[in-house]
């Protein structure tokens, strides 16, 4: 039998996008390759995992009874927690009857005669469906480098992203961590405590700004859960969808004088996490600007870290926020450790793994363990893995080979009655993801909605509509400091892979405001047929 709708990935996006079809009373059917719920909180179980984004903010809001309910431990929740809730939801709404885990998608085609989709998994099962969303996650296929020689390594071999269920012992371990992002910079403190010896390969320093986390203070959660709904529309309005709390200086770091800067982001750094890109407005837009934040973030190493070459090695050039800023916990701090040992591998890349150790600059480093913290194919990774045929045969791997291109982020032209979800083209994780991920749910809904009502069975994006939206995603981008340095934004991070500017960056308010507006122009743009 025909589904109305067919999900693909059971993480926050999927089980959201469930929860609404079934209020919608779709018949739905969601497919998850893990054998669990949860996306990202599934998969990347590395010691000290844990959102970037504070939990009253990381969360859903489209059940009052839900966000009134269950109760966040910290200011920023661990990845066993936030798995918690992901299997919470899927049990407080009766989701799982509609869930097939250990169910890998491979593939499916459009039918252009019958207008649907035929989907297909690993194990030869087969589903047909109206509609395909795919929420499948930017951050869900790791970038896995190919050093020579990995598969002659002796250890085991474990990526951040792909981390094993069971505790991993790093007693008497020397373990060695290749990449300094996000992850890196989580389970570095906590590996260094864990194991006889560390060695750090840094290919491109990290600013990281410490989290500040503890547990949730009370006060403050009673005073959101008071009014919650008026907590979530506030931060609605923000650019990055949270931070509405403590909401960013409309000063500019260029105009103010030398004390008041220092002042702004000194309180900025003592209230901790992404609030520091925003002490002054003009640090993500004005190189000046940015240059000071950087050199005040670089201060902080030199004040943190003793030794003054390490610290050298610690202080990145780059744009602040043109990567992802790190969310510590004690990271500069980790590198005053006897057991831990920093090696730059930016000038001299890691030649090869040898059976028990990496081998970089002529010098090979002992490890027993090597952790890839090497991030992920992001944005496009997954998609253009999977055999998605649209029109006339047309895979998506296809349609993208130049970067990505689409409609408002949501839809391909010639991929009619398919929707990607946080995908390219969205502010995606530009926003916070709980935030992103209801504006897309409520999108889809809508849509599919309209379309029963009006007697349609397709949408898709014209291809004119379609260049017009790369083209406005393209000049939000110009407008920023984004295109700077090498990052996973930029597809910069894997080898081969084009360098476009993948998230949309102009914010969360103007870019809802812009599928609103399709919405209501009776979805401009696109052909219902
Ligand atoms: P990131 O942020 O992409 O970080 C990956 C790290 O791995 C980064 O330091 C990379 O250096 C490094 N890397 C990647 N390939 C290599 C090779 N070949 N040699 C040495 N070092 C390498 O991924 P994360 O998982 O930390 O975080 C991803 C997002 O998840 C994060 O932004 C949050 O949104 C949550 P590079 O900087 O490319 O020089």
């Amino acid at each position: 039998m025909a589904t109305d709708l067919l999900i693909v990935g059971a993480g926050f996006a999927g089980l959201c996008l469930l929860e609404r079809a079934r209020r919608m009373g779709w018949n739905t059917v969601l497919l998850e390759a893990a054998d669990g719920v949860g996306g990202t909180w599934y998969h990347n179980r590395y010691p000290g995992a844990r959102v970037d984004i504070q939990s009253l903010e990381y969360s859903f809001g489209f059940s009052e009874a839900l966000q009134q309910e269950w109760q966040w431990s910290e200011r920023y929740s661990a990845q066993p927690e936030l798995l918690r809730y992901a299997n919470h939801i899927a049990d407080r709404f009766g989701l799982r009857d509609a869930i097939e885990l250990n169910t890998r998608v491979d593939g499916a085609v459009f039918d252009e005669e019958q207008a649907c989709w035929h989907v297909r998994s690993t194990d030869g099962r087969s589903w047909t469906t109206r509609f395909l969303a795919m929420a499948t996650g930017p951050l869900s296929t790791p970038n896995r480098p190919s050093f020579k020689g990995l598969d002659r390594f002796a250890g085991p071999v474990l990526h951040t992203a792909d981390w094993p269920r069971e505790p991993v012992d790093f007693r008497d371990k020397h373990v060695a961590v290749i990449g300094t992002g996000s992850s890196g910079v989580q389970a570095i403190p906590i590996l260094a405590r864990e194991a006889q010896a560390l060695t750090v390969f840094q290919r491109t320093p990290a600013y990281a700004v410490p989290a500040r986390n503890g547990p949730l203070d009370p006060v403050f959660e009673q005073r959101v859960k008071a009014d919650y709904p008026g907590f979530r529309a506030r931060n609605r309005r923000m650019r990055v969808g949270f931070g509405a709390e403590y909401p960013p200086n409309r000063e500019k770091a260029v105009e103010v004088d030398e004390a008041r800067r220092q002042q702004m982001f000194e309180e900025r750094w003592r209230y901790g996490g992404f609030s520091f890109l925003a002490a002054f407005s003009d640090v993500l837009t004005d190189p000046v600007a940015n240059e000071m934040a950087a050199e005040f973030l670089r201060g902080k190493i030199r004040e943190i870290v003793r030794d003054p070459r390490t610290a050298e090695l610690l202080s990145p050039r780059h744009t602040v926020g043109c990567k992802r800023l790190c969310v510590d916990t004690g990271y500069y701090e980790t590198f005053n450790r006897p057991n831990v040992e920093l090696v730059d591998v930016g000038t001299q890349p890691i030649d090869e793994i040898v059976e028990r150790g990496v081998v970089t600059g002529g010098r090979t480093y002992p490890c027993d363990v090597l952790v890839l913290a090497t991030g992920f194919d992001a944005m496009t990774g997954t998609l253009t893995r999977l055999d998605v045929r649209g029109r006339g045969g047309r895979t998506i791997a296809q349609a993208w080979q130049d970067g990505p291109v689409n409609y408002l982020g949501l839809m391909v032209a010639g991929f009619p009655n398919l929707f990607n979800l946080v995908g390219p083209g969205s502010t995606s994780a530009f926003t916070t993801m709980t935030v992103a991920i209801e504006q897309h749910v409520d999108w889809i809904a809508d849509c599919i909605a309209y379309l029963a009502e009006h007697g349609k069975r397709t949408i898709e994006p014209t291809p004119q509509a379609q260049t017009q939206w790369v083209q406005t995603v393209n000049e939000a981008a110009d407008e920023t400091l984004f295109l700077t340095c090498n990052s996973w934004y930029l597809g910069a991070n894997v080898p081969g892979k084009p360098r476009v500017f993948m998230p949309y960056a102009a914010g969360f308010p103007t870019y809802a405001k812009q599928c609103a507006d399709v919405a209501a122009d009776g979805y401009r743009g696109c052909v219902l047929a």
